[in-house]
């Protein structure tokens, strides 16, 4: 049922059909049952990892990845209700700390973290989005406010992670008692980054989130 889903999606997708896309997640969440996490973790991560535009034109190949990944987005905001809805029922709201996600300056590739958001959420997280290119002065003076036991950073282009290092090192000056997570693309069989990059915890994937509490992936 989940790889019907995801093979209809793909190809609303391709034609650009943002209603349908939304409404045919939408109704499937609705009907099946299936939870948030799923969809993410089977469908949209798949999709937006496995896209490709076999267009010659590779400008027009930017304009279709723009439609696409606003679509997710904004099927990923839709789900908000679900999440809101698993998390009052998981009994543990809010109850393992407070995480924050953000992406480092420059860092525009935000869905992962953003999916993060919702599923560190219904694994009773209270968990907070701020969201791409994020300048470090002012994650600062926000981490002031909510002070976090998380701060989780993802990363997914390789230049983008001097500007990680850079926050790592900020985040650890303003919050020493935080501990700090890293994921992301640039850093996956990239060891000799997460080392320098001096992060606590890494996490591979969306599912390691489960694993954060005994350590992340290492
Ligand atoms: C959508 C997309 C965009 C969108 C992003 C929209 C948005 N709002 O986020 C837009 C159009 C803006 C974009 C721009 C660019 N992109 Co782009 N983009 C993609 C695409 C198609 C999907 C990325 C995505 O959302 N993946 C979904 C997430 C869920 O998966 P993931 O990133 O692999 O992350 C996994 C883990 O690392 C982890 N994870 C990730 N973050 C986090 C955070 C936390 C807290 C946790 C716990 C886990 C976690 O969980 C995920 C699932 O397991 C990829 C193609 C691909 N093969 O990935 C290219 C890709 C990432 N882009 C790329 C490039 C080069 C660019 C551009 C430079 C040029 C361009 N193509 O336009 C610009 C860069 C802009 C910038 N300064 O950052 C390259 C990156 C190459 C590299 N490694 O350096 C890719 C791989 C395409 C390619 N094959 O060349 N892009």
């Amino acid at each position: 049922m989940i790889d019907e889903l995801r093979s209809s999606l793909k190809k609303l997708l391709e034609k650009e059909d943002r209603e349908g896309a939304v409404n045919l997640v939408l109704d499937y969440l609705n009907k099946d049952g299936t939870s948030v996490t799923e969809l993410y973790i089977k469908v949209l991560v798949p999709l937006l990892q496995e896209w490709e535009c076999n267009y010659k034109d590779k400008v027009l190949c930017i304009w279709k990845e723009h439609i696409m990944s606003a679509t997710i987005r904004t099927i990923i905001e839709c789900c908000s209700p679900f999440v809101n809805k698993e998390t009052d029922s998981s009994g543990r709201k809010g109850k393992k700390g407070k995480v924050v996600v953000v992406c480092p300056p420059e860092e525009l590739h935000e869905l992962g973290p953003r999916m993060a958001v919702d599923i560190f959420r219904v694994n009773g997280y209270n968990a907070l989005f701020v969201g791409a290119n994020t300048p470090v002065n002012a994650f600062m003076k926000g981490l002031q406010n909510f002070t976090p036991d998380y701060v989780a950073i993802g990363v997914s282009n390789y230049y983008n992670l001097v500007n990680t290092a850079k926050m790592v090192e900020a985040v650890r000056r303003t919050l020493p008692e935080a501990q700090i997570v890293v994921s992301g693309p640039a850093l996956i069989n990239n060891e000799k980054a997460r080392k320098q990059i001096g992060a606590d915890i890494y996490l591979e994937d969306l599912q390691s989130i489960t694993l954060l509490e005994k350590g992340g992936n290492r």
